[in-house]
C-alpha cells in the first residue's frame, strides 16, 4: 500500500493496525471471515471507477463492453453454484437485498412474517425499529422457549392466524438447521411468498453441509461475506419468473449504479466456493462449532439450545453473574472477538443484553481445528472468570498472539 502511505499516512496507519490486529487476534464473530487476496484485489481494484446503471445489455451509461460480460459471469456462477433460476448480484449489502424482495412482491401495508429480532432474526425481517417494520406490517415468529428451536407446529398455526404475504427463514443467531421444505409447506398453504435469507450459512449450503432453501423458497438473499468468504456485498436468487420484478426493484427501485469491484470480488468468491476445498472448508466450520460448544457446555455454559448444527454458538451469560457486554468486552481485551448478542426470551435491551455469540468461520479459514478448540474454550473461560482482571486479559492476548502465528490469515500480506 504504498501508494496509500505516501497520500494518507493517517488512513494506512489504521488500515496497517486493523491488519495487524486481525493477524493476532482470534476473530470468533460468527458474520466474520478472512477473503482471499484474490477476492482482495478484485475488491480494490479499477473496477470502482466505472458507472454501470441498469442490467447486462441495458445500461443507460455507455463503455459497458468489459462491466456486461463480468455481470453476466456472476450471475451465471451464483446461479450454476445455487441451482438458481435467476440472480441479481447488485445488491449493496444483505438489509437492502430484503428490502428489494419486499419491495418487489409486497405491497405497503401487507405482512412480513419473520423470526423475532432476540430470537435470532435480523432487523431486515420485518423488525420495528427497521423500515422493514414501518413500511409493512409485521408479526414475528419465536423459538420454542424449552428448546429454544423454532416450532414449525406453531410457525403454521401463526401463518394460519395472521396470514402474511411473505414468510422469511433465516436469522443472525440461531444455531439450528432451518427446515426449508417445511417453510415453504407453510408458505404455500397460507398464499405467502417464501423467502430465505441464508446471509448467515451461504457457505455451508454451497458445501453441503446446510440443505439448501432452493427450490422450497420462492427468493433466497444472501450477503456475501459471511461464510461465503467473498467481499461485503449480497445476492437475490429467484424463481425465474420473480427475476424481472427483482431486478427492477434492486434498480431502479432502490439502487443507483452497482458497485462492479464489488460484483467482480464477488465472482472470485463463487469461483473459490465452486471447490472441493471449499467443501470441505465448510465441513471444518461446523466440526469446529460443534467441538467449541461441547468445551463450553463440559465447562458449565448456558449454550443456547444445548449445541449448534452451524457455524454459531450462542451463550447466555445468566448464570456466570456477568452481561454478555460485560463478557464480550473483557474477551476484547484477551484478543478474542465476539460480540454481545440477545438470547431468546431476553429480559435485558439488545445494546446490554444476555448472551455472547461465537462463530467458526474466521477461524476455520487460518487452519485451526477441533484440535485447537479445547484450548481457545479454556482462554475464553479464564477471561470470562477474570473479566476485571486486566492482567489475565493481557496475559491471554498475548498468549493468543503467539497462537496465531501459527495459523496464518488468508488474505493479510502482513505476516506477525
Ligand atoms: N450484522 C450481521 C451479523 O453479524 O449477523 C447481520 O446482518
Amino acid at each position: 500500500m504504498d501508494a496509500l502511505l505516501r497520500t494518507d499516512p493517517e488512513i494506512h496507519g489504521l488500515i496497517e493496525a486493523e491488519e495487524r490486529f486481525q493477524a493476532e487476534s482470534l476473530r470468533l464473530i460468527p458474520s466474520e471471515n478472512y477473503v482471499s487476496r484474490a477476492v482482495l484485489e478484485a475488491t480494490g481494484s479499477i473496477l470502482t471507477n466505472k458507472y454501470s446503471e441498469g442490467y447486462p445489455g441495458r445500461r443507460y451509461y455507455e463503455g459497458q463492453r468489459n462491466i456486461d460480460p463480468l455481470e453476466s459471469l456472476v450471475a451465471e456462477r451464483a446461479k450454476a453454484l445455487f441451482g438458481a433460476e435467476h440472480a441479481n448480484v447488485q445488491p449493496y449489502s444483505g438489509s437492502p437485498a430484503n428490502l428489494a424482495v419486499y419491495f418487489a412482491l409486497l405491497k405497503p401495508g401487507e405482512k412480513i412474517m419473520g423470526l423475532s429480532l432476540p430470537h435470532g432474526g435480523h432487523l431486515s425481517h420485518g423488525w420495528g425499529v427497521s423500515a422493514t417494520g414501518v413500511l409493512w406490517q409485521s408479526a414475528p415468529y419465536g423459538v420454542d422457549p424449552v428448546t429454544k428451536r423454532i416450532d414449525y407446529d406453531a410457525v403454521r398455526e401463526l401463518a394460519r392466524r395472521e396470514r402474511p404475504q411473505i414468510i422469511v427463514a433465516g436469522a443472525t443467531a440461531y444455531p439450528r438447521l432451518f427446515d426449508f421444505a417445511a417453510f415453504g409447506e407453510i408458505a404455500r398453504e397460507v398464499g405467502a411468498y417464501f423467502l430465505a435469507d441464508i446471509a448467515h450459512i451461504a457457505g455451508l449450503v454451497v458445501a453441503g453441509v446446510h440443505p439448501s432453501p432452493l427450490p422450497h423458497a420462492d427468493v433466497v438473499t444472501t450477503t456475501t461475506h459471511k461464510t461465503l468468504r467473498g467481499p461485503r456485498g449480497a445476492m437475490i436468487l429467484c424463481r425465474g419468473d420473480l427475476g424481472e420484478r427483482i431486478d427492477k426493484a434492486v434498480f431502479p427501485g432502490l439502487q443507483g449504479g452497482p458497485h462492479n469491484h464489488t460484483t467482480a470480488a464477488i465472482g472470485v468468491a463463487l469461483r473459490e466456493a465452486a471447490t472441493p476445498e471449499f467443501a470441505a472448508y465448510g465441513r471444518q466450520i461446523v466440526e469446529n462449532a460443534r467441538a467449541l460448544a461441547g468445551e463450553m457446555l463440559a465447562r458449565g455454559y448456558d449454550v443456547v439450545s444445548g449445541g449448534t448444527d452451524n457455524h454459531l454458538i450462542l451463550i447466555d451469560m445468566t448464570n456466570r453473574g456477568l452481561t454478555g457486554k460485560k463478557a464480550a468486552r473483557a474477551l476484547d481485551r484477551a484478543g478474542i472477538v465476539v460480540n454481545a448478542n440477545t438470547v431468546p426470551f431476553d429480559p435485558r435491551k439488545p445494546f446490554s443484553p444476555s448472551g455472547i455469540r461465537l462463530g467458526t468461520p474466521a477461524i476455520t479459514s487460518r487452519g485451526i481445528g477441533v484440535g485447537e478448540m479445547p484450548r481457545i474454550a479454556a482462554w475464553i473461560d479464564e477471561v470470562i472468570r477474570a473479566a476485571d482482571d486486566p492482567a489475565v486479559q493481557q496475559r491471554v492476548a498475548a498468549e493468543v498472539a503467539e497462537f496465531c502465528r501459527a495459523f496464518p490469515a488468508p488474505g493479510l500480506a502482513l505476516r506477525v
